[in-house]
Formats: structure tokens, sequence, C-alpha cells
């Protein structure tokens, strides 16, 4: 993965250009040349972040799956509730209709390192990139990269502005990284086949869900819905925009509500469709089966897919964070299995090569997140010397199929 910030301006490229790159961008106006993003992106080789303009053709840009970054005008204070958009931000939509931009961050009066040495002001989305930049690499150093999952999180944890969810001003909110932070253990990477994915938990007014996944512009079936309903089946909202990759379901009101939340692929309706996306919630969510209620009824408001196939597979193949992380040397990798299934962990250093191999065996379906039931690495490599401190990855393989990878951090 990637992080490039482009600051030239982009256009839209309705039938290419988006399977180039990986994530996330924000296209700017961008007649300056000395935003931080660069000296960011050059660094850490990150994820791709640009601003979008809505013309101008300098940058190809996946504007899918790029996360686009307005500009706010914060007063230079640490208040947040006297910043504003800032007029010469640029509005959505784009011009065929997706809603952009996703995200607003300050970009008035930013103190910046200027191209040819020193330091200057500066102001426009492409000083208000490098804030979602920044985000993005402090949650990549917690050990989340999936990028789909990054957009998700920082989308919903954003505070809702201008005019209730995403607006073209705002797009989904203005980001909030200390709402961020005490989210970011409810984020999870899914999958969802024929035809739906179930989740349960409790929500309080207020609180979002939000999805993202990666859209090709070229593969327009790849869409995804996303639905709230109560513990009766009632349904409370539902996300079914067709031209872009993020849904958002909101609780309007309520404390401690029993919730089930239905993400719906809409492609997966194709023999051997499997879309994987990003889940990022204000509460904890547990994948479930499907509920009594859906068995073969009809929602309030449904699909046409929907009544042709009400069916679930409910749970999820999933990767979850090491515990201890740091750790020195042994530490725990918590898993969950959709069904039985080979397991095998695999542990690569930070140059990516593999250091050493967990072949788990067979192993039964369920949450395997215990200290007894979790996958252990002893902090050894395969010949059975310990490894150096560092940065390891790690990697899920269920069936011979790679599910998710991790980061820790060996430190001794
Ligand atoms: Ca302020
Ligand atoms: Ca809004
Ligand atoms: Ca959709």
């Amino acid at each position: 993965m990637r992080l490039a910030s482009c600051r030239l301006g982009a256009g839209e490229y309705p039938l290419g250009g988006d399977e180039k790159m990986d994530v996330v961008k924000v296209i700017a106006p961008g007649w300056v040349h000395r935003s931080p993003s660069f000296d960011k992106a050059s660094l850490l080789e990150y994820n791709t972040i640009v601003n979008e303009k809505g013309f101008a053709v300098n940058c190809v840009t996946p504007t899918y799956n790029a996360i686009i970054v307005a500009a706010a005008r914060d007063n230079d204070d640490t208040d947040r509730s006297n910043d504003s958009i800032d007029s010469d931000s640029s509005r959505g939509p784009t011009p065929l209709g997706r809603k952009k931009p996703d995200l607003t961050a300050p970009g008035v009066g930013i103190v910046s390192t200027d191209v040819g040495g020193g330091w200057d002001i500066g102001s426009g989305t492409s000083y208000a990139a490098p804030h979602v930049a920044g985000a993005l690499i402090l949650a990549w150093d917690y050990g989340i990269w999936d990028p789909a999952l990054l957009k998700a999180w920082l989308i919903n944890s954003a505070e809702d502005r201008g005019a209730p969810g995403w607006d073209v001003e705002w797009g989904w909110g203005y980001i909030d990284l200390d709402a961020a932070y005490d989210q970011i253990d409810y984020t999870l990477v899914g999958s969802v086949s024929a035809y739906d994915k179930w989740y349960s938990g409790t929500m309080n007014a207020g609180e979002k869900v939000t999805i993202a996944w990666k859209k090709h512009s070229g593969y327009p079936l790849t869409d995804l819905d996303l639905y709230l309903y109560d513990s009766n089946g009632n349904l409370l909202d539902s996300s079914e925009f067709t031209r872009d990759n993020v849904e958002q379901v909101k609780l309007d009101s309520g404390s401690n509500v029993s919730v089930y939340i239905r993400v719906h692929c809409w492609s997966c309706s194709l023999p051997n469709q499997t879309q994987t996306f990003g889940l990022a919630a204000g509460s904890p969510l547990q994948p479930v089966s499907a509920p009594w209620w859906w068995g073969g009824s009809t929602p309030a408001k449904t699909s046409l897919a929907d009544r042709k196939k009400p069916r679930s597979e409910g749970k999820i193949f999933a990767l979850y964070n090491n515990y201890p992380n740091p750790c020195n040397p042994e530490t725990w990798i918590p898993y969950q299995l959709a069904a039985d299934a080979h397991v095998v962990i695999h542990i690569y250093n930070a140059k990516g090569q593999l250091v050493r191999t967990l072949d788990l065996g067979n192993q039964r379906a369920g949450a395997h997140i215990t200290k007894d039931k979790a996958a252990y690495w002893d902090g050894k490599n395969d010949e059975g010397s310990f490894v150096a401190s560092g940065v390891y990855f790690y990697t899920l393989e269920v069936n011979g199929k790679e599910i998710g990878t991790r980061k820790m951090i060996m430190s001794k």
C-alpha cells in the first residue's frame, strides 16, 4: 500500500484509473508546491491522499477509493466549535455524482515546510489533506492498515457538520482523532457473499456505523448497501447509494438499543462473488447469523435481490490484533473462523521476509480469542532463535487463502 499525496487536482476517470492505486485520495486545486503531504508521502510510502477539485488532469486519481479532503478554517486555536468550512474549499459532489469530499480537516493558515527550504504558511485543501494522511499514519502505527477499514474508521468517527450526514461542504464530517481513537478497536474487516453479512450489538443515539470497500470503476457491480434494524426487525436506517463505496447508517434515538446491522452485497448475486469491506462503529459489533425475523420475510425497505434471496452466511473469517503488543517475546494472535478450516499464521519481518510459519492444523469454527484458543508465537524464527526487536507483520491463511494482515512490535 502506498500513501501518495496528489495536490495538483485531478479529474474523474469513469472508465479507468481506479485500478491503479490502492486506497484513498483527496483532490486539491493545488497551485502550491510546498505541501507537507509530499514529505510524508516520500518518507512513509503509505496510502493515497489527494484532494479533488473535479477537473484538471495532471494526476490519475482513484476517486472511488481515495479520501478527498475539504479545508476548514480553524482560527488558529484549539476550540473546534468556532471552526468553519473555508470559502475557498472545493465543493462536492463530483461530476459523476460521487459523494466527494469524504472528510474535512484544518486547511487555512497552516505552517508547512517550503520547497526551497524553511517554512511558510499556506491555505487550501493541499494543506488539509496532510492532516488526514497523518491520521492514517498514526493508525498504521497502531497496526491497522487495511485501506477500506481506515477510510471507514475516519469517516465514522468524523464530526457531522452542516446538513445531516454527507453534504457537499463537509463531506462525511470534520476529522476528529479523539473520537477516532475511542473507536479504533471497534473496526473490523468483513466479507460478504450471497448475499448478506449480519452483525449485532447495542448502540446509543447519534452513533453511526460506516462501511467502505474497494471499488473499481470498471466493475460497477461491486456495490454494497447497509441497513440498521432493531432487535424485532424494524428498519431504523438504510444507506443504498449506488455511485460510491461508502455507506453509513445512524441511530437517531434511544440508549443501549439492541441492533442488527446488515451488509448487503449486490454483486454477490453472481456466482463465487465475495466482497470484502471495512466496517467501523462507535460500539463493539459481533458477527452473527441472520436474525429469526429475516428468514423469508420482507423488511420495510428492501431490494429486489433481497426479496429473491433472503439468506445469510452470518459469520466471518477475521484476524485481530495480537496481545500483548508490543510483545517480549511471546504473544497471542486472535482470529475468528466462519467454518472449520485449516489455519496457518505467517510472520514476516519489516523487510517482508518470512521468519516463522505457525501451522495450526484444522481448527473449529468460532472465535479463537482467548489464550487457550488464539495462535501462540514464542518470538522465535523457524530456526528456533529469538527474533530481533522491530516491526513484524502476521497474516492469517485459511484453507490456503489469505484473510488479513496485521502489524506488531517486538520490543525487548
Ligand atoms: Ca478553532
Ligand atoms: Ca454533514
Ligand atoms: Ca451501495
